[in-house]
């Protein structure tokens, strides 16, 4: 089944501290998000599996894709559709052994021979940031802009979902660079209303036509 990553939000359970993320994920599917991951560097073992699964029954019930950030064991044990990994991460190829052929595995790069390696292990999407400057994660990563994340589509024929720094505006850019979606934090969990912020970030991402269709 073909995967729609067009509105990815990367739930975030340390930048949400407090409130309601499972609710928040539901607001921001109202919205029109499309796939979702779910991110927790300071949860244990039993409190990411115990969050995962109650967002993994949630998304289930309306047809939308749960990655876990990092954490195979978690994916494996909640259900989830698949991982994504970052550079330092469990390998791709290892992950691929543990998930089997029909996980979902999405790596970060920040340049086009990582997405070159990512699509060679065999991943099925790569995330390309920072696109922009953000400070919801320390990096010291060159922040890729349209021109970059341009570089790295034209590199793979994986789907190239932008992160980084990403609002209303960016998600217009990030279209127009060739991006196959945009992944979001603060421009979602950080809104006054997660519903309406994911649907403006939609309306963005979509009215803009695709380099490539041009
Ligand atoms: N990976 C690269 S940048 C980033 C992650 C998780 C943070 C994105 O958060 P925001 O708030 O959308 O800039
Ligand atoms: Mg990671």
């Amino acid at each position: 089944m073909a995967i729609d990553y067009s509105l990815y939000l990367v739930a975030d359970a340390g930048y949400a501290a407090g409130r309601d993320l499972a609710g928040l994920v539901d607001a921001a599917v109202d919205g029109g998000v499309t796939i979702v991951q779910l991110r927790a560097k300071s949860l244990g073992g039993a409190a990411f599996a115990a969050l995962a699964s109650d967002v993994a029954a949630r998304l289930a019930r309306r047809g939308v894709p749960l990655l876990i950030n990092d954490r195979v064991d978690v994916a494996l044990a909640c259900g989830a559709a698949g991982v994504h990994l970052g550079q330092d991460d469990l390998p791709v190829a290892a992950a691929r052994r543990l998930l089997g052929p029909r996980g979902i595995i999405g790596l970060s790069v920040n340049t086009a021979e990582e997405a070159r390696r990512a699509e060679r292990d065999g991943a099925d999407y790569v995330g390309a940031g920072p696109a922009f400057a953000t400070s919801t994660k320390q990096t010291e990563l060159a922040v890729l802009g349209p021109a970059g994340i341009g570089r790295i589509k034209a590199a793979v024929r994986l789907p190239v979902v932008a992160i980084g720094g990403i609002g209303a505006a960016g998600a217009a850019e990030m279209a127009a660079a060739g991006a196959d979606g945009v992944a979001v934090v603060s421009a979602i969990l950080g809104a006054p209303d997660a519903r309406r912020a994911a649907e403006e970030l939609k309306r963005a991402f979509e009215i803009q036509p695709k380099r490539r269709e041009r």
